[in-house]
């Protein structure tokens, strides 16, 4: 179930760009755009880090100042993450469109914030966060019958930047982002080699995942991925922040996959320096041939930071994936987990 729904991915990728234009477009009819002054962005477990990369997108792509923050917070700690006047645009993501701190969110907000417009993002039709919510954008192809998430991540990703650059009038980011499908495929073979080769290696047995800007999200969920697959101790952070006391960790055992950007090329060659000097496996996933790895996969090139992002999930999936086949785990029954949580209170 797992392989075949990471492997799906340019085909539901291609449903979301197709749907999520027009369905903003009505949104936004419904609402006076002119004056958003915040985005808030929320989720809990993989939605969270959905919800700190799209923030970093539209922050980025809008100039509106955007935050994610996890859907708990918004109603236990509102005070110091709901913007507390302003029109701001309330996104609450939530693959199942069912897990309790959405709903709870979804209802906090409208009663106790009229100035936060509500809007769900789920995989899952006739959901209570439907319900709840203003509005909903709802991606049934991205829907799993895998526990852990993974189509149902760059999908919801996807339909936000989508809603970004829609909101900014920027139509090359669209043609960018309308692009990923095509260069999912071309690029899908080796994606999976270099993912089967790394996943199945045992010369290491812990995993640093780095990434910044728009690849911090994704470097989470990537450390979340291979967490709920395969227990792996793992743990995600901005490469130059790596530097300052986390880089005392890394031996001749620990593996470091850098999923790279344009915009930090200058500092990373110094980074990777140092990482190999410490006994690390590196491997860089990026736009550009990095000196100094150990592996490259390069992608993207023809993509700005953010657009690639969303290129570079697949092979963070499969790695998990084939990690797990050789620890002679199941990807289809991760430990201690279900689909949704529900809270008792
Ligand atoms: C998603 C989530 C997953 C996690 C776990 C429980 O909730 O937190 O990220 O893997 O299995 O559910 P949601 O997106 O459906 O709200």
């Amino acid at each position: 179930m797992t392989h075949r729904e990471i492997l799906n991915q340019s085909v539901s990728w291609s449903e979301t760009i197709q749907l999520v234009p027009s369905v903003w477009k009505e949104i936004s009819q419904r609402m006076d755009e002119e004056r958003i002054t915040h985005a808030l962005f929320m989720g809990s477990g993989t939605s969270l880090y959905i919800a700190q990369s799209a923030a970093q997108a539209f922050m980025e792509t809008t100039g509106i100042t955007a935050s994610a923050v996890p859907t708990s917070e918004s109603f236990l700690s509102s005070a110091s993450s709901v913007p507390q006047t302003g029109k701001v645009l309330g996104f609450v993501i939530s693959r199942s469109g069912t897990t309790s701190e959405a709903l709870i969110a979804t209802s906090f907000l409208r009663e106790h914030h009229p100035h936060v417009t509500t809007i769900g993002i789920t995989c899952n039709e006739d959901t209570e966060l439907e319900a709840r919510s203003e509005h909903c954008i709802v991606l049934p192809f991205a829907r799993e019958r895998s526990v852990v998430m993974t189509q149902s991540f760059t999908n919801m990703l996807l339909a936000l930047q989508i809603v970004a650059a829609q909101v900014a009038g920027n139509d090359a980011l669209l043609d960018e982002l309308s692009a990923l499908p095509q260069l999912s495929v071309d690029h899908l073979p080796v994606i999976e080699e270099l993912a089967r080769s790394i996943g199945k290696s045992t010369a290491y047995d812990k995993v640093i995942h780095l990434g910044l800007g728009p690849n911090e999200g994704l470097v989470r969920e990537a450390t979340l991925k291979l967490k709920e697959m395969t227990q792996t101790i793992c743990e995600a952070y901005n490469p130059l922040e790596f530097r300052h006391g986390p880089i005392s960790i890394v031996d001749d055992r620990t593996l470091i996959i850098l999923y790279e950007g344009v915009r930090e090329k200058a500092y990373l060659a110094d980074v990777r320096r140092d990482l190999k000097q410490y006994g690390a496996q590196v491997v860089s996933v990026g736009p550009h041939d990095a000196t100094g790895a150990d592996n490259k996969l390069v992608i993207g090139q023809e993509l700005g930071d953010l657009a690639r992002c969303v290129l570079y999930l697949p092979f963070s999936q499969l790695f998990a994936y084939y990690r797990a086949l050789s620890l002679g785990l199941d990807p289809d029954r991760p430990r201690n987990l279900s689909q949704v949580v529900v809270l008792d209170a």
